[in-house]
């Protein structure tokens, strides 16, 4: 008996050293369960891979069109955090709409709990991003864009047909990627063409917390790309975009109004 108290004050003694105080241990990040999903709208009305070809939309300048393909590459997705600081989540999207589980994205880089006030992301691939045949997923989905343009990837490709002003259906391939100049003795110069946005929550912020499966929505209204600031003419230009450098310039500076931030859902 007097041996087994002993032991016991030993443990005791034992035990109560190597107890570390609460306060010295680190704090960990929570980390969340966080993917976004991309839908597209054109106005007011989603566009799903089963309105191809059949459903019709009419555009700033009036023409009518439809739709056969969406392909878009979003990278980089950063949260800004209520308190100013950043999450870079890294990484890239190739959303298609043929393939409709590419509209949903789970990054590699784990999101922590907090609340964000907004969310921006690189449209297409920044001028570090953007490395000719880099990709394996990307080069298998036709996805590159031509060395003699500039090189590296598409940003979008966008294509339907078309009513023209002698009424006849034509098709448009509205594709994005790097812009290219031709020089005067005939030379191309490539220009980086990539665009990144913020998208504010203009509902004061969304909180993800540890335990939550939380989808942010990420939406695209189409109807944006021929209307803002630039009311595209498709009679004037549906081919032959991509060496075209005004119409990469154009399409740019159109896109920076396609995106917003849709609702936050936990499930
Ligand atoms: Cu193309």
């Amino acid at each position: 008996m007097k041996k087994l108290i002993i032991a016991l004050s030993a443990l005791a003694i034992i035990t109560s050293c190597t107890k570390e105080p609460a306060d010295v241990t680190p704090s960990k990040t929570v980390e969340t369960k966080t993917n976004f999903l991309f839908k597209q709208y054109y106005d007011g009305v989603e566009v799903l891979s089963q309105d191809f070809g059949s459903k019709q939309y009419t555009n700033a300048k009036g023409t009518m069109h439809t739709i056969s393909k969406l392909q878009y590459l979003v990278s980089n997705i950063t949260l800004h955090k209520v308190d100013g600081s950043e999450v870079n989540l890294g990484g890239y999207n190739l959303i298609n709409l043929d393939m409709p589980l590419s509209r949903y994205y789970t990054p590699m880089n784990e999101i922590p709990a907090g609340t964000y006030s907004a969310v921006s992301l690189t449209f297409g691939f920044n001028e570090a991003d953007n490395i000719t045949g880099e990709y394996l997923d990307l080069n298998a989905a036709s996805w590159a864009w031509p060395m003699m343009i500039g090189g590296g990837y598409h940003f979008m490709k966008f294509e339907g047909m078309f009513m023209d002003n002698t009424s006849n259906m034509k098709g448009f391939a509205f594709h994005n990627g790097t812009a290219s100049k031709v020089n005067s003795d005939g030379s191309r110069t490539a220009e980086a063409n990539h665009f990144r946005v913020k998208l504010w929550d203009y509902e004061g912020g969304f909180t993800i917390e540890e335990g939550d499966n939380t989808t942010i929505d990420i939406n695209m209204n189409l109807a944006e790309w021929f209307k803002n600031p630039i009311t595209w003419n498709l009679d004037d230009l549906h081919i032959m975009l991509m060496p075209n450098y005004q119409a990469q310039k154009m399409i740019n500076q159109n896109g920076r109004s396609v995106f917003s931030l849709g609702q936050t859902s936990k499930n």
